[in-house]
């Protein structure tokens, strides 16, 4: 990722992303299959000579913000939108230590990707201004170390997530969507057939993950963590090491209905339910990998509906409202439907074939329409997508 453009001005752009499956498994190591979508963060940036960021955002709800380039940048109130840019910032300093003269920038930032829906805005605005800073600045970026980087800027908001956003918003391909495997974090893409559609379709009610979501999703990674111990102490060998990672329990019990009937007898219901909500969604990322690669829809449309049945009944991020939209979307003839992201509310995504896509998305919105909240558009909420490209500087500044 050479940082292009280390003129005065530049444009940078970073996606958003849906996850086609492997939902909450990412923050325990496991693999998932998310791919990167055309709409996205834009920033408009002019170099500083000084290490001031001074940021506008196009969204007037949006307060204008400053400050410097620094190893310790205070943080903006809780929830404030400028923390996805300081947050960057913070760890890209901090990443080099002993350099000097930062280069600061004045930045306008728009966006196309409905905010707290579970089409990662936050890991957009994080890399965006990220990869912004670094181009200003003349950094060279390796892609993995620069979408690790990104993750644990992120976290700098409180959130103790995964790592899977910022390496789709990162490293996404065109055509393509990723299989993202962690701890060496790597990422292969896999071509989607040209005959598969995908609609994104947003329950109409926000996931504030800066508010109310971030207890839920933190509770849950807790949750998983405390699951993943108590089953290691009963089938790793005496001896062996506490800090066990799903990956390495899979790896020594591979009968995965096992593991679950474990978990179901030796774990409190709650954490039961955690547990094998995990091992399963594993184990749909492998069958419906290998259901894209065969262009076998059927099979990855099952894979999304046990997934979605999992995540609502065993790990409790669903809502009636996505629970609707999922129903809306099978009976509107598409294939397959679950909700991507956090849950919480946000959105779902929808597989169709391409043929058939404009006619879902015609009676899908035929629902949509009388429910629409005052001030919102059709097209903000609900909306075809194509596999695309991760973060890229775009090219210089419209005069
Ligand atoms: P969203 O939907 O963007 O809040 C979150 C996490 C991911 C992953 C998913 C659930 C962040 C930035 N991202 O995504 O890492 O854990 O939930 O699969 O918190």
């Amino acid at each position: 990722m050479p940082s292009r453009f280390p003129s005065a001005s530049f444009r940078v752009f970073a996606p958003g992303r849906v996850n086609l499956i492997g939902e909450h498994i990412d923050y325990s190591g496991l693999s998932v299959l998310p791919m990167a979508i055309p709409r996205g963060v834009e920033l408009t940036v002019t170099v500083r000579d000084d290490d001031v960021i001074s940021l506008r955002n196009d969204d007037e709800r949006y307060s204008p913000s400053r400050f410097r380039a620094a190893a310790d940048i205070e943080p903006a109130p809780a929830g404030g939108w400028s923390n996805y840019v300081r947050a960057p910032v913070q760890a890209t300093v901090r990443d080099h230590p002993g350099r000097a003269g930062w280069r600061g920038f004045d930045a306008t930032i728009r966006s196309d990707l409905p905010a707290a829906a579970g089409l990662s805005s936050s890991a957009a605005m994080v890399v965006g201004s990220g990869l912004a800073f670094a181009t200003a600045n003349e950094l060279g970026l390796e892609p993995v170390a620069f979408a690790e980087l990104m993750a644990d800027a992120e976290r700098y908001v409180g959130v103790r997530a995964g790592g899977m956003d910022q390496a789709i918003c990162v490293g996404g391909t065109e055509h393509c969507a990723s299989r993202v495997d962690f701890s060496p974090l790597r990422m292969t893409a896999i071509r989607v057939p040209s005959r598969w559609a995908f609609i994104v379709a947003h329950s109409l009610v926000t996931a504030e993950k800066a508010g109310a979501a971030r207890a839920g999703y933190n509770q849950r990674t807790t949750e998983c963590r405390r699951a993943l111990e108590a089953i290691w102490a009963r089938v790793a060998p005496p001896g062996t090491a506490d800090a066990a990672s799903y990956r390495e329990l899979l790896a020594l019990e591979t009968d995965t209905d096992a593991l679950c009937r474990l978990g179901e007898r030796e774990l409190d219901p709650v954490l039961a339910s955690r547990f094998v909500h995990t091992i399963s969604e594993a184990q749909r990322v492998r069958t419906a990998q290998i259901a894209l690669e065969h262009d076998d829809l059927d099979s990855f449309a099952s894979a999304m509906a046990a997934s979605h049945a999992s995540l609502r009944d065993r790990f409790g991020v669903s809502s009636p409202q996505l629970d609707r939209v999922v129903e809306l979307a099978l009976r509107s003839g598409a294939r397959g439907a679950r909700l991507t992201g956090a849950g919480f509310g946000g959105c779902a995504i929808v597989l169709c074939t391409r043929d058939t896509v404009s006619g879902v998305l015609d009676r899908m919105r035929a629902d949509y329409a009388p429910r629409l909240p005052r001030g919102a558009q059709l097209d903000d909420v609900l909306f075809a997508v194509t596999p695309s490209q991760g973060a890229r500087v775009i090219g210089p500044s419209p005069a």
